[in-house]
């Protein structure tokens, strides 16, 4: 005999996620996540003048706007034909390095640790499921400690960002051709110093934790192994022409590791609330015409494939491409949830002396931004790495205006729905086996959703 169990909303995420499962046995036989909300940015944005984009799909989400912003002033650039100077590049990537230490911190902390960790009795640690708490009475305190030092951590994230970036969230100044802000010595001094208090925190404090919860939750590297095809559309480029990144480009399909094909990515809307003769189309043709509980529908996210298959995206996806060594070592323990916690903070361990570099390799007074002018016709591709995965933006250009525009963001990629051929989705594949001791308090299902860090904001649009 099997239960259904449905958690809804989903908590210590951001938006609105459903997730309904079919246990037996002690595990999950069958699961299903439904974005709940529609907003239409692809729809809002139609007959705008295109330089407006960054600002509107910033609004996409307040956790990572500067993702959005990024991947939309990549888009333009390719549609106007223009590059930043490297005071523009560097700039960009140094407001986008911010950004993903505040996330990845967020994350760890103030959405995922609570499945390991028992705060007191009080507000925000209560109401809660209650978990196997394995860490001494003295690590766990010390993690609440911690839970409330990395508030004060994000917050110095933030005004680190806002030295390029002018505000967070929704940044003023990522634009076409690079960044508005103007390049000084005091700025760079000002940024070097936040950063290096984030990295004594990021390698003293946050990369042990998450080790430390590894360690005591071992079993967590078999649980929640999903697709295992991954995919990655490169992060910080260090090259004028965009070729190289620092956290490579590419895929890793049925065991293989690949180079990416943009060109062989579609969106399945089956069973999301969209007409289905808008389905398997390429993002650069891609239509969004809402149909509300359209029949054997069960999600706003529509299903982004790549060769028709699912495809994660995040940390794991990028660490993986990239073949890191501590990430590699793994072997297939990798694609797990204590795997893909494990990937995020060994990310940041990297990023974080990658933005010192590039610190010195600015120059102070030169331009940051090119010029351009904006075509009566064209089209562009943007696509980035958000904290969360694979972002992609696609802009046609007609009579000087915004004709299409379509964004296929990470937490689609991961938390969409069954595709037309039927294949789960990736969050939903990570869900299959899952063991859940207590229908009532289903603690281990929240510790897989909550290891891909869905954004539901991100993935509906
Ligand atoms: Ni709203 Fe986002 C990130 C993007 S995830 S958080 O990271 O793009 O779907
Ligand atoms: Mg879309």
């Amino acid at each position: 005999m099997s239960i259904k169990i449905t958690v809804d909303p989903v908590t210590r995420i951001e938006g609105h996620l459903k997730i309904e499962v079919e246990v037996a046995n002690g595990a999950v036989v069958d699961a299903f996540t439904s974005g709940n909300m529609f907003r239409g940015f692809e729809i809002i944005l139609k007959g705008r003048d295109p330089r407006d984009t960054p600002h509107f799909t910033q609004r996409i989400c307040g956790v990572c706007p500067v993702a959005h912003g990024t991947a939309s002033v990549y888009c333009l650039d390719d549609a106007f034909g223009i590059k930043p100077p490297p005071n523009g590049k560097i700039a960009r990537n140094l407001i986008q390095g911010a950004n993903y230490i505040q996330s990845h911190i967020l994350h760890f902390y103030h959405l995922a640790a609570l499945d390991y960790v028992k705060g007191p009795d009080v507000a925000p640690f209560i109401p809660r499921y209650e978990a196997d708490y394995r860490l001494t009475k003295e690590k766990n305190d010390i993690m609440v400690e911690h839970y409330l030092q990395a508030m004060d951590i994000r917050r110095k994230s933030q005004e680190m960002l806002a030295i390029f970036g002018g505000k967070m969230p929704h940044v003023m100044t990522l634009t076409a051709g690079g960044v508005t802000e103007n390049i000084t010595v005091e700025k760079i001094e000002l940024f070097k110093k936040y950063l290096t208090e984030l990295m004594d925190f990021i390698n003293n404090t946050y990369i042990p934790d998450v080790f430390a919860v590894a360690d005591a939750y071992s079993d967590w590297l078999e649980i929640g192994k999903g697709c295992q095809n991954l995919l990655s559309f490169g992060l910080f480029p260090i090259r004028d022409d965009y070729g190289m990144f620092l956290i490579p480009r590419g895929t890793y399909t049925q065991g293989q590791w690949e180079d990416l094909n943009a060109a062989s990515i579609t969106e399945d809307v089956k069973h999301s609330w969209y007409k289905d003769e808008t389905s398997g189309l390429h993002p650069s043709q891609g239509q969004t015409e809402p149909q509300p509980l359209k029949a054997g529908g069960y999600s706003w996210i529509k299903s982004p494939r790549y060769n028709g298959l699912p495809h994660e995206v995040g940390p794991l996806a990028r660490m993986w491409i990239a073949k890191e060594p501590e990430i590699i070592k793994l072997g297939s323990k990798a694609f797990s949830v204590m795997g893909r916690h494990a990937a995020r903070a060994i990310e940041l361990a990297k990023i974080g002396p990658a933005m010192l570099e590039w610190l010195d390799q600015l120059e102070p007074g030169k331009p940051a931004i090119s010029s351009y002018t904006v075509p009566k016709q064209a089209q562009g591709v943007g696509l980035h790495e958000a904290p969360r995965g694979a972002l992609g933006h696609w802009i046609t250009i007609k009579d000087g205006l915004i004709e299409n525009f379509q964004a296929v963001v990470p937490t689609t990629w991961n938390a969409g729905p069954r595709d037309d051929k039927g294949q789960r989705g990736p969050l939903e594949e990570a869900l299959i086996g899952t063991p859940v001791a207590d229908a009532d308090n289903p603690v281990e299902l929240l510790r897989v959703v909550r290891s891909f860090d869905p954004c539901l904001a991100c993935s509906i649009h």
